[in-house]
């Protein structure tokens, strides 16, 4: 109730959006001529090349928009959209989103990899609302480029420990009950430029290999009974993909047996995009992004984990003595404020919404704090519904900047009492020299000019 007073009797404070097309043509010249300095200065070189149009264009003027002597012309004078024909149905049979968030696209970080198809883009958790990701913003990872394959022609094989081994199509797939359900999906490698020191300016760049989507599917758990899979003996399922990058995973059958796991057609209502892997792709809620496999053609039971090359010498956590750590799968609780952050600009003192996403690889968010003094007050945030296992999940924060310095961070805490470390607690524990799993709480320092940058508190 106070709070509500409080905010009806303050001014909102406006916003400026984060920088969607934040490298334009020049910076990314910028960005290939510095390419000679070492890989990690390139990345942060890139950035701030681009960055220097946006800060010098920064305004913090204009009033109220509307005059105070004769009104507002755009209430006055009846648009176009008033008087005349609109367009008619299906000009476009897939709909579009309005040409004026044309600026709100996945991105490919510059300089972060030698190709376009051995990459990643990032989606645009500054301009998302809710928790679904839409479609065509999802963030891609491809190993070896992507396909548009043709489902009439695609199999799925079961086989390994099973008495029954099967080929299935698409068609009998799709005939098979499914379920429908919300899963954040992360690249293990998300946050993975951040280890060290500050690297990159956005949220965009920082956090957006995180989507989160309504996968419809068949619980792999159903086919393998099909079948008639040793449950007993079969402990580890290797999955593998369709596509050149031969993307093989192991997946513990605990995970399988919970009927959390799914072989997966649909996406937010729709097929699968072939950047997500259409027509078929493997489900695994909480788990890191790459056991996701794309293109999924086959998964064969077995008794022990296959070491595949994609988990024996890739995506292993370095921990601080120089041992690597394996099969380290799980995606643990995480958050990031997307409102205010990075490259956004607050044009004002007054009421700000704080809003930005949590989630767990272990299952709901139990709740989420918040500090705008660089963690020394934390207020709690509402946490939007739905709240759901292993999906992402919205909070808000009412917030009244009074123009002066201040860092913003969140903190997540999920139903198991796992609380997001500061990032001292995680280097402690995983030392500096880790890509993967960097779960650690982000800071945004909001500075007295408005400008939002990208901090870490020692
Ligand atoms: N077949 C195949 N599956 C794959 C990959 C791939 O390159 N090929 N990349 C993996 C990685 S590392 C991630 S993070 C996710 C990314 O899924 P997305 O592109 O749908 O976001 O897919 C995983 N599955
Ligand atoms: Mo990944």
């Amino acid at each position: 109730m106070k709070q509500d007073e409080q905010r009806m009797s303050l001014s909102s404070g406006r916003l400026r959006k984060a920088p969607e097309n934040f490298l334009d043509r020049e910076g990314i010249q910028t960005v290939k001529m510095q390419a000679g300095q070492g890989r990690r200065d390139f990345i942060r070189g890139a950035f701030a090349a681009a960055a220097t149009g946006l800060t010098a264009s920064a305004t913090r003027s204009q009033g109220n928009p509307v005059p105070s002597e004769g009104g507002d012309p755009n209430i006055l004078n009846l648009p176009e959209h008033s008087r005349a024909l609109g367009q008619g149905v299906v000009t476009d049979g897939y709909g579009k989103p309005s040409k004026y968030e044309a600026n709100v696209q996945r991105r490919q970080s510059p300089g972060l990899t030698q190709t376009a198809q051995a990459s990643v883009s990032f989606s645009p958790l500054q301009s998302l609302f809710g928790i679904v990701t839409p479609n065509g913003l999802h963030f891609e990872r491809h190993h070896q480029g992507w396909w548009d394959i043709d489902p009439s022609r695609h199999r799925f094989m079961v086989n390994g420990l099973v008495s029954r081994p099967q080929v299935f199509t698409m068609d009998e797939l799709m005939r098979l009950p499914s379920v429908s359900r919300f899963h954040f999906i992360e690249c293990g490698a998300n946050t993975a430029a951040e280890w060290g020191n500050v690297a990159v300016p956005t949220c965009q760049y920082t956090h957006g290999m995180l989507s989160c989507s309504e996968f419809t599917g068949v619980p792999l758990i159903t086919l393998l009974e099909i079948a008639g899979a040793d449950l007993k003996k079969g402990r580890f399922l290797l999955a593998e993909g369709g596509d050149g990058s031969s993307m093989t995973r192991t997946i513990p059958m605990s995970l399988v047996r919970s009927g959390e796991v799914l072989v997966a057609y649909g996406q937010n209502g729709e097929m699968l995009r072939p950047e997500n892997g259409y027509p078929l792709r493997l489900v695994v809620p909480g788990v890191q992004g790459v056991s996701w496999i794309k293109y999924l053609r086959r998964v064969e039971l077995g008794d022990q984990p296959w070491a595949a090359k994609d988990e024996a010498i890739h995506y292993l956590d370095v921990m601080p003595d120089g041992k690597a750590r394996q099969y380290a799968n799980l995606q643990e609780c995480k958050s990031v404020v997307t409102t205010p952050s990075g490259g956004q600009v607050l044009l004002d003192k007054g009421f700000y919404n704080i809003t930005g996403l949590a989630w767990s690889g272990r299952g709901k968010v139990r709740k989420v704090d918040v500090s705008v003094d660089g963690g020394r007050n934390w207020r709690t945030a509402r946490l939007e519904t739905p709240v759901l296992s292993k999906a992402l999940t919205r909070f808000n924060l009412d917030w009244v900047w009074d123009g002066k310095a201040a860092i913003i961070q969140s903190r997540a805490t999920d139903e198991t009492g796992y609380v997001q470390p500061t990032y001292p607690q995680l280097r402690a524990v995983r030392g500096t020299r880790s890509i993967y799993h960097n779960n650690a709480i982000q800071s945004w320092l909001v500075q007295d000019n408005g400008e939002v940058k990208n901090v870490q508190l020692s």
